[in-house]
């Protein structure tokens, strides 16, 4: 462990009558916050404190401010960045404890949650309301609405209902230093001001901690339908999801499974995979038979175009083992690759052939095997070098080097949604000039002058 610095221990004294036993540096509890699923080595944190309350979060954040301890906010701990690994000596501010769903106003389109709240939970809550929260990253039974907003998390459903930012409408926050702050709205419109909150959304906890949000709910489709399409490969499906999309048809998911991630899963879900190189996962939603006609001229323009068969799911049980399917590819190709790199590309949807393409001769010319999968509709798919062990995967960040400046010559970005975090600090210069990491720093240098919020995350490391 990172020495205790005098500085610590003072802030442990200081908070250690109010949080008692929410406030330890135990091993065992200093590990379990250490990681996230990024890959990265886990960190070196000096301890844990669990808040209940935004006033407790503005206490830790003071104390931790006057004595020049750095902090660094957790969710759910499923990041794929390193956005929540703490490097060494910091204390870990676990936010998964403030886990309510405060209020719940459909008649208003929204719902206000505190950050430990899981996807899922509020999903739940929503349904029986008859309401739903789009965002869906592959986590969502676990991983908590604050991480979802610090990253402004993606998901499968983001083809047609985009992602975090476009529904949080506001945010209670604490600077460093213990100020609270209250920005948005409750209203579907709001303009005053700068948009402090949308500032927030994605800024992987280093401007402020997040310790209530208010979220937009929409009202739930009627009906939800799900197919299954197979081709002879990957580069066949993004061509037949052109046609669809040129079709006037907007599918509420549209998931790609290339051949390395289909042999990952396959035996491994209920579902059975119908034989070809590549899958498409489709789901449409809408008003009732609406959803089914629109998906079944979805499979009729694939069919037209490449396909090679079609499954639609006749009951939710089929209809979940396929989304299932999907979300197994990550974990299962880990379970094969433990060494491999994924990164979350995404580029405008009609340079997706050419990426695809791009990619896996890359990959492959290196001799590194190569997977691609996720989330096709919207242009965002895993780009996965497969690396067996740490020689592979030393010899793989030329290769995804290169790869990445071709996502961004492609018009594309280095992260769809998983965030910059430690991950990509360093490949941040590939998207973003000088003057706009330049401006970020002062952004940063405003909100937490001393960096002492989730330091060395989301912008390169600088010798400044
Ligand atoms: C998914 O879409 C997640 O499954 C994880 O975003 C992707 O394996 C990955 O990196
Ligand atoms: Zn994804």
């Amino acid at each position: 462990m990172t020495g205790r610095t005098p500085a610590l221990d003072t802030l442990f004294t200081r908070l250690h009558t109010r949080f008692k036993e929410r406030l330890t540096d135990a091993p065992e509890a200093r590990a379990a916050v250490a990681g996230d699923e990024s890959g990265l080595p886990p960190g070196d944190p000096a301890g844990v404190v669990w808040p209940l309350s935004t006033s407790e979060v503005a206490v830790i954040a003071k104390e931790a401010a006057l004595l020049g301890v750095a902090l660094v906010p957790r969710g759910g701990g499923t990041g794929k960045a390193g956005g929540c690994i703490a490097q060494g000596g910091e204390l870990v501010v676990d936010m998964s404890r403030m886990r309510r769903l405060v209020t719940l106003r459909p008649q208003d389109l929204y719902a206000v949650v505190e950050p430990g709240l899981i996807n899922a939970e509020l999903g739940q809550a929503a349904s029986e309301v008859g309401f739903m929260y789009p965002p869906d990253p592959a986590s969502f039974e676990s991983c908590t609405l604050g991480g979802n907003i610090a990253t402004n998390a993606g998901g499968a459903r983001a083809v047609k209902y985009g992602t975090t930012h476009a529904y949080v409408w506001g945010l209670t926050a604490v600077l460093m230093g213990g100020e609270v702050l209250h920005m948005g709205r409750r209203s579907i419109k709001g303009v005053a001001g700068y948009d402090l909150t949308a500032l927030l959304v994605g800024s992987e906890g280093t401007l402020a901690f997040i310790t209530e949000a208010i979220v937009h709910i929409v009202p739930a489709p009627p009906a939800v339908e799900t197919a299954w399409l197979a081709f002879a490969d990957a580069l066949g499906a993004s061509r037949a999801a052109e046609r669809i999309f040129a079709a006037g048809l907007v599918p509420r998911m549209m998931e790609l499974l290339d051949r390395e991630a289909l042999a990952a899963v396959r035996g491994k879900t209920p579902f059975r995979i119908p034989e070809g190189e590549a899958g498409l996962l489709l789901e449409t939603d809408g008003r009732d038979e609406v959803a089914l006609l629109e998906l079944t001229r979805m499979c009729e323009v694939a069919l037209e175009h490449g396909a090679t068969a079609s499954a639609i799911a006749t009951n939710e049980r089929d209809r979940e083992a396929m989304r299932r399917t999907r979300r197994l590819v990550s974990s299962s190709l880990k379970e094969l690759f433990p060494f491999k790199i994924s990164d979350d590309t995404a580029v405008p949807r009609s340079r997706m052939p050419e990426l695809l393409t791009a990619a896996r001769a890359e990959a492959e010319g290196a001799g590194l095997a190569f997977a691609a999968y996720g989330h096709l509709g919207d242009g965002n798919v895993h780009i996965n070098l497969l690396c067996r062990n740490a020689t592979e995967r030393a010899r793989a960040q030329g290769v995804r080097r290169r790869l990445l400046t071709t996502v961004v010559a492609l018009g594309g970005t280095i992260t769809g949604e998983h965030g910059i975090g430690l991950a990509k600090r360093d490949l941040l210069d590939l998207e973003q000039s000088a003057e706009l990491i330049a401006l970020q720093r002062r952004l940063k240098h405003t909100f937490d002058p001393r960096n002492l919020l989730n330091p060395g995350k989301g912008l390169p490391v600088s010798s400044t």
